[in-house]
């Protein structure tokens, strides 16, 4: 389990140019490199692994579920806020180290949205993927269904900023941030687990934070 491996090493100057352009004008204010902390960030890094992401809101945000279900659906900003949500307070924790205690997200149940699509028998996991163009990530179904796993519309008690991938991110409480999919677009359920950006690159597919934090005690639907 070596998590952050040789290939996570080789990819970081890229990481590190990526998170720099995507910074702008906070990058340049900030010419030691050695800070990453955002004014009222508290306490968050921005990560993006594209260098420009479209801003998109009420009127051109769109969700796709698809894949190995029985009814595919695409759903607006205004379908998600209308659903029950569900707020959770957890600890994020970045594999690289970082933590910001006690932060509140707030959004849909993945585990509804899969209930509503009716997933096939032969579905065994889901892939996410991101308006960004490049951003991916996956779990196992069984992993989908936890309840503190969200399709989260706000984060700070605000709505979900662009910058932290709004308007809506994946919100997967009991495991390390980088499954937390930012600028969210798809839900594809798919027959087996397929690997996300970073863990092509050497992070663990299974991201768990680890008993120590309380997380991986919660109960599927
Ligand atoms: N689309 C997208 N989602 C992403 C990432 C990314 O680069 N692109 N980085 C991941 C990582 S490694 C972390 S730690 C968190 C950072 O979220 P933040 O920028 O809101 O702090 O987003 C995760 N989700
Ligand atoms: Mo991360």
């Amino acid at each position: 389990m070596l998590g952050l491996g040789a290939a996570g090493v080789a990819a970081a100057p890229y990481l590190q140019s990526g998170l720099e352009s995507f910074l702008g004008s906070a990058a340049d204010k900030d010419p030691t490199g050695l800070t990453r902390l955002l004014p009222n960030g508290g306490g968050f890094r921005y990560y993006s692994v594209a260098t420009s992401v479209p801003r998109k809101g009420p009127n051109n945000y769109r969700l796709k579920i698809d894949g190995l279900v029985e009814r595919p659906v695409t759903y607006t900003l205004d379908d998600l806020r209308a659903m029950e949500q569900t707020r959770i307070v957890r600890d994020v924790q970045c594999v690289t180290g970082w933590r910001v205690p006690d932060t509140p997200f707030e959004g849909v149940q993945l585990s509804r949205l899969l209930a509503a699509a009716g997933v096939r028998p032969e579905g065994r996991a889901i892939r996410f993927t991101c308006f960004d163009g490049t951003y991916s990530e996956s779990l196992t179904l069984q992993q989908a269904g936890r309840k503190d796993v969200l399709v989260a519309l706000r984060m700070q008690d605000k709505p979900v900023s662009h910058t932290h991938g709004g308007p809506v991110r994946l919100y997967v409480a009991p495991m390390y941030f980088y499954k937390s999919a930012k600028w969210l677009s798809g839900i594809t359920v798919t027959d087996k687990v397929r690997p996300g950006y970073w863990e092509e690159l050497g992070y663990d597919v299974d991201a768990w934070v680890g008993r120590s934090n309380g997380r991986d005690d919660a109960p599927t639907v």
